[in-house]
This record gives structure tokens, sequence and C-alpha cells, in this order.
């Protein structure tokens, strides 16, 4: 469980580092798992493209740049249910967003090569699945020790006070902000160990920098909300997910059908 020192540190700085979530054990089978999974269904050309791309990359760079994704891992493999069902996991969630329910919302591997892994432009989560309010935290879990070297998440701190902010889009493109207004030099770095959680609100911008080094940089995205926020577009929309702590609440215009779906 998350201390109420944690609690305020992330409402104030809008992310948190949970070190070792995930003991030794449970790691070994989750990343054993995540490589048969990436190896057998995942997509290995899934680095972000765009015009920011120039800010962070030389052209060489640009070329090789790689990501592996993958969404859902929970469906590939029962160590991953295991952990996104993890009791731990659903109470310090509940406790930073200050509800008695949490809802998985969706479960995103960025996998960034040894020596060429693709950056990320500086954005918010949010124009990817936006959502009515702000009880929404994404949670990275490392599956690999990530540094300087091998392109760690960085954020800006306390720029989930901002609220969602237009961001730049189109059909070339990530969505991004910005680059000369939201730099990458200007965030602070989260280097994180394997087994690790890293917490950060929908409105937190953050980014990350080319893996250089000669390792994997592996780690899984989850996002967790209040099953009472309701989402307004993008990924996984109309997608009741697991719950992880207490009961799904009855939401006016979202009566989950026979068929697992919102009234479709
Ligand atoms: O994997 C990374 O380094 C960046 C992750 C990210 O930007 C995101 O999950 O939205």
């Amino acid at each position: 469980m998350v201390t109420q020192e944690q609690v305020e540190f992330f409402q104030e700085n809008g992310y948190l580092h949970l070190p070792q979530v995930f003991d030794r054990e449970e790691l070994k089978a989750m990343s054993d798992e995540l490589d048969y999974v990436m190896e057998t269904f995942a997509n290995w050309n899934a680095a972000w493209k765009g015009p920011w791309r120039k800010d962070y990359l030389s052209d060489e760079e640009s070329e090789k740049a790689q990501l592996v994704a993958i969404h859902e891992l929970q469906h590939y493999a029962a160590s991953w249910t295991r952990a996104l069902a993890k009791q731990e996991v659903g109470d310090s969630l509940g406790a930073l967003m200050a509800t008695d329910t949490v809802e998985i919302h969706h479960c995103t591997l960025h996998a960034k090569g040894p020596s060429a892994g693709a950056p990320f432009p500086m954005h918010q989560d949010v124009p990817f699945y936006p959502h009515s309010d702000g009880r929404y935290i994404d949670g990275l879990v490392h599956m690999d020790d990530a540094n300087e070297s091998s392109g760690n998440i960085k954020f800006l701190a306390g720029s989930h006070k901002l609220g969602p902010l237009e961001h730049i889009t189109g059909p070339e493109t990530a969505p991004h902000l910005p680059t000369d207004k939201y730099r990458l030099q200007d965030a602070v770095s989260v280097p994180a160990e394997a087994g690790d959680m890293v917490l950060f609100h929908l409105w937190t911008i953050h980014g990350s920098a080319v893996n250089n080094s000669g390792a994997w940089r592996r780690l899984v995205r989850v996002g967790f909300r209040d099953p009472r926020n309701v989402q307004v577009g993008g990924q996984a929309l109309g997608r009741p997910g697991l719950m992880i702590k207490g009961v799904r609440p009855q939401v006016e215009g979202q009566e989950v059908n026979v068929y697992g779906n919102w009234g479709r």
C-alpha cells in the first residue's frame, strides 16, 4: 500500500515511483512469457513517427528506430493476468485515486530494442484515450532496468495540473506537444529497476529518449481508472475492463450488456 506521503507526492508532482512491486519469481514468469508473446504475436514496427523526430533522432537513428508493441498481455499469458490482478496494485491505485473501486482500462507493451530503441516525444496520454475527468492513472511495469542510456521515462513535474492540452495530431504523426515549448531536457528523469512500477496521471506530460544501451528496455503500461470516469474516445472505447478493486458501480449511460460491451 502507498503511504500518505506518497499520495501527497503524487498529487503534487503527477507521478510516483513504486520500487519492487513484483518479486523475483513473479518477474521471471512475466519476463519469460513476455519474450514468448513478443516473438510470437507482437508488432515489431511500432515506433512512433512524426515531424518531432528531427528533434529527438539523427537521420541514422531515425532509420533504425525500433519499438515492439502489443496490447492486452493478459490475453496471452497467465503470469500477466496474475500481475494485473495483484491486490497491492489495486489497493495502491485506489488510494492514489481516492476511490474504493479500480478497473483496468488497457495494457500495452513498449519494448525499445537494443541500440536503436525508439524515443517518445513529450505528450500526455489523454489524446489516446480521452476520459471525462482525471480519475485515471497509467502505471509502467518495468521488465528491465531503465536508465539514461536505455531511455527511461521522464516527466514534467506538476504538469498534470494543466489539465488536458491540445496536441499536434495528424495521419503522419503520433499525438505530441510542440517540441520547443515542452522539452525532454526540462523533464525529471525517473530511472527504475526491473520489478518497479512508475505511475503517472493521465494529464502528466512525459516522454523518453532513444535506447542507446546494448540491452532491451521493456516496459508495460497499464491504464487504471475509477469506473465512474466515463471514456469519451480512443483506445479500447466501449470495452469494460478487469476489476481489480471493489465492485463495478452502476454508471448512467454505461449499462454493460450481455455481450460485455457498453450497451452496444
Ligand atoms: O515507453 C516509454 O518510454 C514511454 C511511454 C509513454 O510515453 C506512454 O506510455 O505513454
